[in-house]
């Protein structure tokens, strides 16, 4: 029996599909003041230690759940760090990476390409923000038999939650920065996390603190990302 509301395909169900239609004028300022809104965000490095409700976290981790994955397999694992404790490990242990990013990894081109943002090896923030998000990927899945199951398009799917975790964050008011601390296999032994998880990203979330000042740099015209074919 198939009703209006779902389908079978194969087997499988599917439901109908719904969405919200606005007209021409409605679409046109809708993108626009989401762009407006979006364009105010930017990278923030200077803290707040003002706590947040783990409701909101929570929140935020619903929203970058939903982004599109291959085979809808969710490739992902969200730590939440609050612990003062475990977020002085993560500082040591990323600070002492990145001083040997500075000092001997990075080339001479790249760190002159990080000069104008005033970046260095401290990073106070994983400290002060009421909370570190550790993102981790997963290149397989593990059932409870021990057998791997290969996920699909793992970088992209990862990275597009995290871009809807960005954007979830800077709609409640809030502020991170993507850190990378590379190589990032410390977060999986501080986090003990299982052996099909590789370290990410790691956003620092919280409120910006009261003078936070950041680098006067600006978006690439359109017509240098955009070509109309
Ligand atoms: N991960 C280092 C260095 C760094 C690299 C890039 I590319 C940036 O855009 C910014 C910083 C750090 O977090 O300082």
């Amino acid at each position: 029996m198939q009703s209006e509301e779902s389908i079978f395909i194969d087997g499988y169900k599917h439901i109908r599909f719904k969405n919200e239609n606005f007209n021409e004028v409605e679409i046109l300022k809708r993108t626009n003041d989401y762009f407006e809104w979006f364009n105010k965000r930017r990278s923030i490095r200077d803290f707040s230690d003002k706590e947040i409700p783990i409701e909101v976290i929570e929140n935020l981790i619903k929203t970058a759940s939903t982004a599109p994955s291959g085979a809808n397999k969710q490739p992902w694992t969200f730590c939440v760090v609050k612990s003062s404790e475990i977020k002085k490990k993560i500082r040591i242990a990323a600070e002492a990476e990145e001083r040997k990013s500075y000092e001997e990894r990075m080339s001479e081109e790249w760190l002159k390409d990080l000069k104008h943002l005033a970046t260095n090896a401290n990073k106070p923030f994983l400290e002060t923000a009421p909370y570190l998000i550790v993102v981790f990927k997963k290149p397989y899945d593990i059932d409870e038999s021990g057998k791997k199951h290969q996920n699909y398009y793992v970088n992209e799917s990862v990275g597009l939650a995290c871009g809807l975790l960005i954007s979830a964050i800077h709609n409640a008011g809030l502020v991170t920065l993507t850190h990378t601390p590379s190589p990032m296999r410390f977060l999986e032994k501080i986090l003990k996390r299982p052996s099909n998880e590789r370290a990410f990203l790691l956003l620092p979330v919280g409120y910006a603190s009261d003078r936070t000042f950041v680098p006067d740099i600006t978006r690439k015209k359109l017509d240098k990302v955009m070509k109309i074919y």
